[in-house]
């Protein structure tokens, strides 16, 4: 059997209900304490404006970059059942929510549509919420074509606010 490659994938994380950064930081740890996931890199966290349904609390927002033996539809099952294990309940598209864990890209991985898993995410090009963490920890890699310390210069990031939480935030147990 052919030996599974080790691929780098990053992840936008986010949240507006709770203790959102504390549940950000249990959710990177909880990737990190997988055999098959190891996190390399974390963005500081953000403070930002709620995007497409804007009646609603601002959000924390935090980029990683992972390295993953997993494939993307292996990965998005892993995400998605850290999600449902910090009581992500799935009501409105685009409303409040306790954790939200995207996957932005996956090394190698151009154009991949799935049903449920479109890389890179169709979105990210729009969203300052992703591009302004992103590109602290990513700034060389290409979104269809374009590198993200490009994109990110094309967005409104007025309103985003960096927080001040030490670079290791997510590893820290008192937040
Ligand atoms: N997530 C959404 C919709 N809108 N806005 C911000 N600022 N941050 C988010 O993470 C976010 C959003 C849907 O997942
Ligand atoms: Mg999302
Ligand atoms: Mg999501």
């Amino acid at each position: 059997m052919k030996a599974r490659e080790v691929h780098k994938a990053w992840l936008c994380l986010g949240g507006n209900i709770g203790n959102v950064v504390q549940t950000m930081a249990q959710a990177l740890q909880l990737l990190d304490e997988r055999q098959d996931v190891r996190v390399i890199a974390v963005s500081p966290v953000f403070r930002t404006p709620p995007w497409g349904k804007t009646d609603q609390d601002w959000f924390y927002n935090a980029c990683a970059e992972i390295s993953t033996i997993l494939t993307p539809p292996e990965l998005l099952e892993v995400t998605q059942t850290i999600e449902r294990r910090l009581k992500r309940v799935r009501s409105e598209r685009w409303g409040p929510r306790t954790i939200d864990i995207d996957m932005l890209a996956y090394e190698h991985v151009y154009a991949l549509e799935m049903p449920d898993l479109i890389l890179p995410h169709p979105r990210i090009e729009q969203r300052a919420f992703v591009l302004v963490p992103l590109e602290t920890i990513a700034p060389n890699i290409k979104i269809r074509g374009e590198l993200v310390s490009d994109l990110v210069q094309k967005v409104d990031n007025s309103e985003i606010q960096r927080m001040s939480y030490g670079h290791r935030w997510w590893q820290d147990t008192a937040l």
